[in-house]
């Protein structure tokens, strides 16, 4: 029997497997981090006293804090800079895009491995790499040459079959995705597409319905590479770093599904989560106030050539506030050469920074009940900036049929126009390569890590939040414009733990000295971002009681000693827990309620050892 593509790239980088726990360990060749995570990424590769990266290829972006209200993220940038000059790691300036889209234009190669600080890094799997998201001390571990441990990811096999419809693009194809398999569909799991229906879409296509994989929960998603991958990496001058990757014939799927491209209806993700998905047929009529264009999963060219094409010639409603941001330096310098922007222009569009900007809550929030339809892949709870908007995910068709018309409108069966452009490898003014010169500057915002000390094999303290399904990292740790200048200053950021909807929290669990945390199925589904464990941990939480985890938070979890259990228990604010635990079982005692619960742990060997010793970083 042949192997599917999943199984060639796993092959090609598998270091040891451990058949019992089910945990594999890949060689990662290059990493990706970005500003927001990076900057404790590279605190913890520096404790290493490491000299060099040890990797193929390592890049540094900067793309998520750029709005620079005071000195902390300029601060963080110049730290940046010189970490990324003194070990030997390429530097991609503020404004030269989001990491992800310029990953996938200048730096993407079919059949490599890629571990990224952000869990949109499964984009470059539109290319033919097995790109992972993890937390930034998994990556700093990785730029230190070191495999990178995994729960050996079952492949769901998606065949897609016919050709998309006018109005009809990619994202809807990942949102339909989304209401079936639902956030928590992929974990554990690899989604790989094949079939004829696959080339019908451009690499740029591929790599948003990837993007989206992260919504699912999974592991990474990959499409083959083949001739309309060489077509791409020539588009971009890099037609040299083409290799032709693809499943054998008679390989088969852990699960299977086949989806009919000509059957897709323009799709949208509800307020407020990316699996509320209806057709956009059924939203139609709605009153919009807020469109935005751009984020990870559709600022390529191709996305706003789309947009502009219905835009064109026309004006958004004026009670309509119409914003678009280019995925890259090279696609805003497109979009000035084929006409798009003027387009764009003459709807009354504002044109943002190259950068991740609203997506991250990094301004133009909503208006207080606004309706907001995003090209964007995370609809969360009070991620926009506003916790009353109602935030609705939809492709760039979706987006700017809606703009014009001021309420939701489907774009099904709308012609759309291509504004031809020379094909444009874009410049590195913006990208500079190590020379090895620098010496490392931190500004008085980046504070040392915190010190945890190693476990005893108990977890005890007091209830300090019950929850329910499906809490993000969002929830946990928000992000924004308020809260994205700490992220390299623990003791502050901790501060603003579940914020959004327990204003209390953090100092309650100063007052009672930490606790338990206790959840229902899916918890930390979302971002990477490792301070919604580290802030926690700082506050004191032990243990976080769960149904089910996401992949990312659990390891983030582990590596900073947070106990992850999985259990359904009943427990009430403030009841006293005594979790006991080895290897391979916990019990829990709820000493309020006189309830004891003994459950299996699912960690490997190696996860053990991380929590006893308090963390990762006390085993360096
Ligand atoms: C996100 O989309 O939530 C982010 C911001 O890109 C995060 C990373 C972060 O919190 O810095 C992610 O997706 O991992
Ligand atoms: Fe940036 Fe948004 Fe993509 Fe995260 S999802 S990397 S914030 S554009």
């Amino acid at each position: 029997m042949g192997k599917n593509l999943t199984e060639k790239l796993l092959e090609t980088h598998i270091v040891s497997e451990d058949e019992k726990s089910g945990v594999i360990r890949i060689k990662i060749d290059r990493t990706l981090t970005q500003d927001a995570t990076g900057t404790m990424a590279y605190l913890e590769f520096m404790g290493f006293g490491i000299d060099k990266v040890r990797t193929e290829l390592s890049v540094s972006y900067v793309d998520h804090n750029t709005l620079q209200n005071g000195f902390m993220n300029a601060d963080d940038h110049r730290f940046l800079q010189t970490v990324a000059d003194r070990y030997g790691i390429v530097f991609s300036k503020a404004g030269n895009g989001i990491c992800h889209q310029v990953n996938l234009e200048r730096f993407s190669r079919p059949g490599k491995t890629l571990l990224g600080s952000d869990s949109h890094t499964p984009t470059a799997g539109g290319i033919g790499m097995l790109a992972i998201g993890a937390g930034g001390l998994d990556v700093a571990c990785a730029m230190a040459g070191l495999p990178f441990s995994l729960v050996k990811p079952k492949v769901v096999g998606i065949k897609l079959v016919g050709a998309l419809r006018a109005g009809v693009s990619a994202k809807d194809v990942i949102l339909y995705i989304l209401g079936k398999l639902t956030t928590k569909g992929g974990v554990n799991k690899v989604i790989e597409y094949y079939g004829d229906g696959v080339k019908t879409l451009s690499v740029p296509e591929r790599a948003t319905i990837c993007n989206m994989g992260a919504e699912l929960g999974a592991t990474s998603s990959v499409f083959p590479s083949d001739e309309v991958a060489r077509e791409f990496l020539k588009s971009v001058s890099r037609e040299e770093d083409y290799e032709k990757i693809e499943r054998d014939e008679d390989s088969v799927y852990d699960e299977n599904y086949v989806i009919d491209l000509g059957k897709i209806e323009p799709m949208a993700a509800c307020p407020d989560s990316p699996d509320n998905v209806k057709k956009v047929s059924e939203l139609e009529g709605i009153k919009v106030d807020q469109v935005l264009i751009g984020s990870c999963t559709n600022s390529g060219y191709g996305d706003l050539e789309k947009a502009a094409s219905v835009l064109k010639g026309k004006r958004a409603h004026k009670s309509v506030s119409l914003a678009v941001a280019p995925g890259s330096r090279r696609i805003l310098k497109m979009i000035a050469e084929s006409g798009i922007e003027d387009a764009f222009l003459g709807a009354g569009a504002r044109i943002l920074e190259t950068a991740c900007g609203p997506c991250i809550g990094m301004g133009l929030s909503p208006s207080t009940n606004a309706v907001s339809l995003r090209t964007f892949n995370r609809n969360f709870l009070g991620r926009s900036g506003t916790m009353s908007a109602g935030v609705y995910l939809v492709s760039p068709e979706t987006a700017a049929a809606s703009a014009i018309a001021g309420r939701i409108t489907s774009p099904l069966g709308v012609k759309t126009e291509k504004f031809p452009v020379r094909d444009f490898a874009g410049d590195d003014a913006l990208v500079f390569f190590p020379t090895y010169t620098e010496e490392v500057v931190m500004g008085p915002n980046i504070k040392p890590l915190p010190k945890f000390p190693p476990s005893d094999g108990k977890a005890e303290g007091k209830v300090v939040i019950t929850l329910g399904d499906d809490i993000t990292t969002d929830h946990i740790m928000p992000a924004g414009a308020k809260v994205l200048p700490y992220r390299s200053n623990i003791e502050k950021i901790s501060e603003f733990v579940f914020s959004n909807i327990d204003a209390g929290f953090s100092e309650r669990c100063k007052a009672v000295g930490g606790g338990i945390i206790v959840a229902g199925k899916n918890y930390g589904q979302g971002s990477s971002r490792e301070h919604a464990a580290i802030a926690p941990r700082y506050l004191g939480i032990r243990a976080v009681i769960a149904q089910s985890f996401a992949r990312i938070h659990k390891k983030n979890l582990i590596n900073f000693g947070i106990l992850p259990v999985e259990a359904d228990v009943k427990a009430d604010l403030f009841d006293e827990i005594s979790i006991v635990f080895d290897k391979t079982s916990a019990v829990i005692t709820n000493k309020t309620k006189n309830q004891i619960t003994e459950v299996p742990l699912d960690l490997s060997e190696e996860d053990y050892g991380i929590i006893m010793a308090g963390g990762l970083l006390n085993i360096f």
